[in-house]
């Protein structure tokens, strides 16, 4: 591996934002049409309002590759789909036997894991939680909060990112406001999307 200069970033802790990215990556609703599982719901959003800024990554710019830990922080806005909270893709990693470690920086929110048997759990995160993803697990997060939720993660350089399993099958849950409270529910899209 070639040297690297040592570096060092800024975060911004009160918005929970890399200050200095070398990548920024926004997903708006339109980018992530089959990931909501009411259908209807966004077709709605799209026609009425236009497209929506769901989350944004802002990426420190490491390699991706063995011996690295890349790292960023992941803004999601706040809001629902229906009654799906926002949320990220999610993704396994592609070398499943790569963890991962969230730090929340703001709001409130909750990362939802899936193992490969269909296994879902979910950790409670706010200011201050640090959440280990372990190996194995696809994880995605979902703001559940009223103002932006943020997070910092970092995770191994060669774990790869595999959106493609999740995009097929979707979660076997999915997060909603049911009486006021976060529930996690079957997904009714489960291994029935288009
Ligand atoms: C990368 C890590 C996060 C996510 C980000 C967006 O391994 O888990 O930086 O990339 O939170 O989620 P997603 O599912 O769109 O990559
Ligand atoms: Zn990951």
């Amino acid at each position: 591996m070639a040297r690297m200069e040592p570096f060092a970033s800024r975060i911004d802790l009160g918005a929970g934002t890399l200050e200095t990215a070398a990548a920024i990556i926004q997903r708006k609703l339109s980018d992530m049409r089959s990931a909501y599982a009411d259908e209807a719901a966004v077709e709605q959003i799209l026609a009425a309002e236009g497209d929506r800024l769901i989350y944004e990554v802002r990426a420190a710019g490491i390699d991706e590759v063995e011996g690295h830990i890349p790292h960023s922080t992941t803004v999601i806005q706040p809001g629902r789909v229906g009654d799906e909270f926002h949320m990220t893709k999610g993704h396994f990693h592609v070398k499943r036997d790569r963890a991962e470690i969230y730090l929340c920086l703001a709001g409130q929110g909750q990362l939802i894991l899936q193992a490969e048997d269909g296994t879902v759990r979910t950790v409670a995160m706010e200011r201050g939680t640090v959440a280990y993803v372990p190996p194995s697990w696809a994880h995605r997060t979902a703001n559940t909060g009223d103002r932006p939720f943020a997070f910092f993660a970092a995770w191994p350089g060669d774990a790869g990112h595999d959106y493609g399993t999740i995009e097929a099958s979707g979660f076997a849950k999915i997060l909603v406001l049911r009486d006021g409270e976060a529930v996690l529910v079957d997904n009714p899209r489960r291994g029935g999307r288009p």
